[in-house]
């Protein structure tokens, strides 16, 4: 058994796990938070058997979109004034991160 860490986009969440059920696979669906960003996404715990893995990442493959996020270091406009400006800069994000696990052990108690 496989488990499959997908860390996704939030807009693509609700019909990631439309398709996903409809195909009979299971999900938990966590609350996550990109530590570049600061800003909200969704990681999804899929379990699935080893020759499901292929279909399952190209469901998400498929579903995921790459958007564009903007992040704002903080840019110094004069140093002996300790003055800084957020200045943005944009960063492309997704479509999705998917880490795959091999399961030791599964039980449903
Ligand atoms: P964030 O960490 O908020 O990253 C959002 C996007 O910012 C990334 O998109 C990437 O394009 C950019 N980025 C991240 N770290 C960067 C850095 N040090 N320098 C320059 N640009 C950087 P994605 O690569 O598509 O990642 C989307 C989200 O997936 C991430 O959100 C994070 O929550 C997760 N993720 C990606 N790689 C990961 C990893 N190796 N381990 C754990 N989570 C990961």
């Amino acid at each position: 058994m496989l488990l499959l860490i997908a860390v996704v986009q939030d807009q693509d969440v609700n019909r990631l796990l439309t398709a996903l059920l409809e195909k009979g696979y299971r999900a938990t669906k966590l609350a996550s938070t990109g530590g570049f960003l600061r800003q909200g996404n969704t990681t999804l715990l899929i379990g699935v058997q080893e020759e499901q893995a292929e279909e399952v990442n190209s469901i998400i493959k498929g579903i995921c979109r790459t958007r564009k996020g903007l992040v704002s270091p903080m840019t110094a406009v004069d140093q002996t004034l300790n003055t800084y400006i957020p200045t943005p800069v944009e960063v492309e994000v997704g479509g999705a991160t998917v880490f795959t696990l091999k399961v030791e052990s599964f039980e449903k108690f």
